[in-house]
């Protein structure tokens, strides 16, 4: 591939969204391009991932709908460990209904997402409307958007047509989106962060459609930003030696590619 700008020139590019900018300073000075997927039930589990792996990685994901005790008060501490050890809290929500509507699911309700998630994401389908909607409640607030450009499962209908008109839609809204869920670079506007699921340091899948490929893959031939791992860490041993061990994939990964 061809040589790339480093995740700290793009940190400073004129037209770099800030919370992109912060996200890619705490890349470089991690030195981690790792999103763990926290997909655990228990919000005390979920804290003490945090905790445990926070220096490795630059992001968190997050299901809040999936922890049986969710709290505000949980919501609190999540945010103090993300200041605590730099990383950033992306909920992955996935939006997808009319702007009036979503802007209510991101504001509201009892997850009340927009006050602790530094980023959402969002589909497509309904249209600009569903970016108008959460960046009505996120922009004031400094938030952020991904726009889902590409699945990582089997049989994805996000794809060709409808995922160039995702980066249409992206690259009219860059105010409030700062880049893609997609499994390979979507743009050569290096404004554009893209994060990747779907990642084992083994290929494969799962018995529900997941298809993995490996940090190597993702970060040095597909050109994407972020690798976000789940089962690949949750289900080893040792969480910390697996998340240090997917840092390190994807870390040199990005240093090839990047000629450094
Ligand atoms: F948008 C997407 C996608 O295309 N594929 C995904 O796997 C999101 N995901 C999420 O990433 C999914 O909901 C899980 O939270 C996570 C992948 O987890 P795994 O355990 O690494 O398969």
């Amino acid at each position: 591939p061809n040589r790339i700008l480093s995740y700290a020139d793009r940190a400073e590019l004129p037209k770099i969204h800030p919370l992109a900018s912060t996200l890619l300073k705490i890349m470089e000075e991690k030195e981690s391009n790792l999103c763990v997927s926290a997909d655990v039930t228990s919000s005390k589990e979920l804290l003490q991932l945090a905790e445990s792996l926070g220096p490795k990685i630059c992001m968190l994901k997050t299901h809040c709908d999936i922890l049986k005790d969710f709290t505000e008060e949980f919501s609190q501490k999540l945010q103090a460990v993300a200041e605590e050890h730099n990383f950033l809290i992306f909920e992955d929500r996935k939006f997808a209904d009319i702007g009036n509507t979503v802007k209510h699911q991101y504001d509201g309700g009892v997850f009340r997402i927009s006050s602790w998630s530094h980023i959402v994401n969002a589909h497509a389908v309904p249209g600009p409307g569903v970016v108008k909607g959460l960046s009505a409640v996120g922009k004031p607030l400094g938030r952020g958007c991904l726009l889902i450009a590409q699945m990582s499962s089997q049989g994805s209908l996000a794809t060709g047509e409808y995922t160039q008109a995702v980066v249409k839609m992206a690259e009219e809204n860059s105010d409030f989106v700062i880049g893609f869920i997609c499994a390979s670079k979507m743009t050569e506007k290096p404004e554009f962060l893209h994060m990747t699921p779907g990642v084992q340091i083994k290929a494969g899948g799962d018995l529900m459609g997941q298809q993995y490929t490996t940090p190597e893959d993702v970060i040095y031939n597909k050109g994407s930003d972020v690798i976000i791992v789940g089962r690949g860490i949750l289900e080893a041993s040792d969480r910390l030696e697996a998340a240090e061990s997917y840092r390190k994939s994807g870390w040199d990964a990005y240093k090839r590619r990047s000629g450094q």
